[in-house]
């Protein structure tokens, strides 16, 4: 087994360069290794299943597994060996029945490596897995762009899951989701044409958004203004983190009446803006903070922790026992709750509960969210009024990720140093670094307006395309908007590259920008698009504020 690797996919990568001995995020080296193989081993089953199309015999199974498998390798989503290697030995016998099905057609990937390699032990599976990570790509600008498309991808495999739980699919992000996996084999393609393949992402991450919003409110109805509780009742509970709110409503159900309450943790808070999920007596507030303080939070907790999906950090021995992984998650030696036919089974989970604690009270009060774009829009004529009379002289887009770098403390500076005649739009768990600042309201509007997870980014983009619409303006780059996003995993990367594909120009990126764009790469986003990164909160204030 190899003790090097490389990955430079989220923001805490080593010296800003890369992790090559062991992740900063806890991932080691062979499990690095294992998740680059399998992005390799999935471009092999996608450019079958593509061929397999052409007669009709493409599998959905090769759909959901190359879903699962960009999903299951964002950052903090898994970091147990033997999910990765089952899950290479089973996309390995889905590659070769579709080859199989497609033997007799010629096709540019036939022979190529993507399809013909193969493994049958562990070590095998080690050994390959060293070879094909993306230093296997020489050029350093082409590996750049080649590694934003397949971190875009990642993301926008994110997202498509989601809608694809609550029965919402769409062929053509399928399709594109596959296409590209395979374009980035292609040695051929030149820089141009590799950006022009970024833009094409970020144009489909717009589309899995949107159906994931479409997904979301169709489900549980459109969040609404909404106080969450800050503080612990005195039942034994469980936590609830991640972002899968289909695995939330099946936890409610099952909790229900049983003595035991449901809190959420990080990016979960805003499932409590959803009506459909306001019926449950015992969905009981938000415990904590964003994913790394998880540590000390999933402690003082005292009862059992459900995570759905990232962000899940190594957990320490005083708590493990009580963690759960759910669906694409894992962690050598946590539990994990299995889908049958659609539903889980919570029950192991709430005895657990009733054998707890309660949990120990971190803080009290309430926050206010549920801005997301149905809540934004029926204010729409207040905060176009309040920006033609100067009451609100500009909106500060702040959404994107949360992370551990104290260099993120910038976050909680900027948003409290903004001047006061100035509004927050934000979504994704960056919101902690200031949600729970007091800072204040125009008009009744309050400063800071989540519009709910990362995943809901799409919010913000509809918001800034309504008040394009409201002022008359030809440009959204033309409306008194400052982007200040703060970025740290995959999901953040679709959330950029779909701004970007919307023509949203002058996007600040912090608290520093991805390791994995290269010099040469970085200018062409400075001069095409004005991306830049954050100085000092004085300097940039003076930046924004013009
Ligand atoms: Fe390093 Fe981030 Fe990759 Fe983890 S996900 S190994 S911290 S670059
Ligand atoms: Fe957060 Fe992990 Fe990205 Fe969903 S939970 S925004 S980091």
């Amino acid at each position: 087994m190899s003790n090097a690797m490389f990955c430079y996919q989220c923001q805490e990568a080593a010296r800003g360069l890369g992790c090559n001995v062991r992740g900063v995020c806890g991932k080691t080296a062979d499990v690095a290794n294992l998740q680059d193989l399998l992005i390799y081993l999935m471009k092999g089953i996608a450019a079958a299943n593509i061929k397999a199309k052409e007669i009709q015999q493409d599998e959905d199974a090769a759909v959901e597994f190359i879903v699962d498998g960009l999903f299951a390798t964002i950052t903090n989503a898994n970091f147990d060996r033997d999910y990765f290697l089952a899950k290479i030995a089973q996309g390995l016998a889905l590659r070769d029945k579709l080859k199989q099905k497609v033997q007799l057609r010629d096709y540019f990937y036939k022979r190529h490596d993507i399809m013909e390699w193969t493994a049958s032990s562990p070590e095998e599976m080690d050994q390959k897995a060293a070879q094909v990570g993306f230093m296997s790509i020489p050029d350093q600008n082409i590996r750049s762009l080649k590694a934003m498309i397949i971190y875009g991808l990642k993301g926008m495999a994110a997202y498509y899951k989601h809608a694809l739980v609550l029965g919402y699919s769409d062929e053509e992000i399928a399709d594109f989701i596959q296409k590209t996996l395979v374009a980035t084999v292609d040695e051929e393609l030149t820089v141009e044409q590799l950006l022009d393949l970024v833009m094409k992402t970020g144009q489909t991450g717009v589309k899995a958004m949107a159906l994931l919003d479409k997904a979301n409110t169709q489900t549980y109805g459109h969040p609404e203004i909404s106080k969450v509780n800050l503080g612990v009742r005195d039942n034994p509970a469980i936590l609830i983190s991640g972002h899968d709110l289909k695995d939330l409503e099946q936890l409610l159900e099952q909790t229900k009446g049983s003595g035991v309450d449901v809190y959420t943790h990080g990016e979960m808070l805003p499932a409590h803006y959803y009506p459909a999920f306001k019926k449950y007596d015992n969905f009981a507030g938000n415990y904590g903070n964003a994913w790394w303080r998880q540590d000390k939070e999933f402690e003082s907790f005292n009862g059992p922790v459900i995570l759905t999906t990232n962000c899940l950090i190594p957990p320490k021995d005083s708590y493990k026992d009580r963690v759960y992984a759910a669906n694409i998650v894992g962690f050598e030696g946590v539990k994990r709750i299995e889908e049958k036919d659609g539903k889980k089974d919570f029950s192991a989970v709430i005895e657990h509960a009733k054998k707890c604690p309660p949990p120990q009270a971190l803080e009290q009060g309430e926050i206010v969210g549920g801005f997301a774009h149905n809540t934004v829009f029926g204010l729409a004529d207040k905060v176009v009024d309040a920006v033609k009379s100067g009451a609100i002289k500009r909106f500060f887009v702040m959404a994107g990720c949360d992370g551990r770098m104290r260099s993120r403390e910038y976050y909680t500076e900027f948003a409290s140093k903004l001047p006061r005649d100035t509004v927050i739009l934000t979504a994704g768990c960056a919101k902690y670094r200031y949600n729970k600042l007091d800072l204040g309201d125009i008009g009744g509007i309050p400063r800071v307006l989540d519009a709910g997870q990362c995943n809901d980014s799409y919010s913000l983009a509809l918001i800034a395309l309504k008040l394009k619409e409201a002022f008359g303006l030809d440009d959204v780059n033309k409306l008194p908007v400052s982007y200040n996003i703060a970025w740290y995993e995959q999901k953040a990367v679709i959330v950029l590259l779909a701004l970007l594909s919307l023509g949203v120009k002058n996007i600040h990126l912090g608290p520093t920008l991805p390791a994995f764009v290269s010099p040469a790469v970085k200018d062409v986003l400075i001069e095409k698009f004005g991306l830049a990164t954050i100085t000092d909160v004085e300097n940039d204030l003076k930046l924004f504020m013009g």
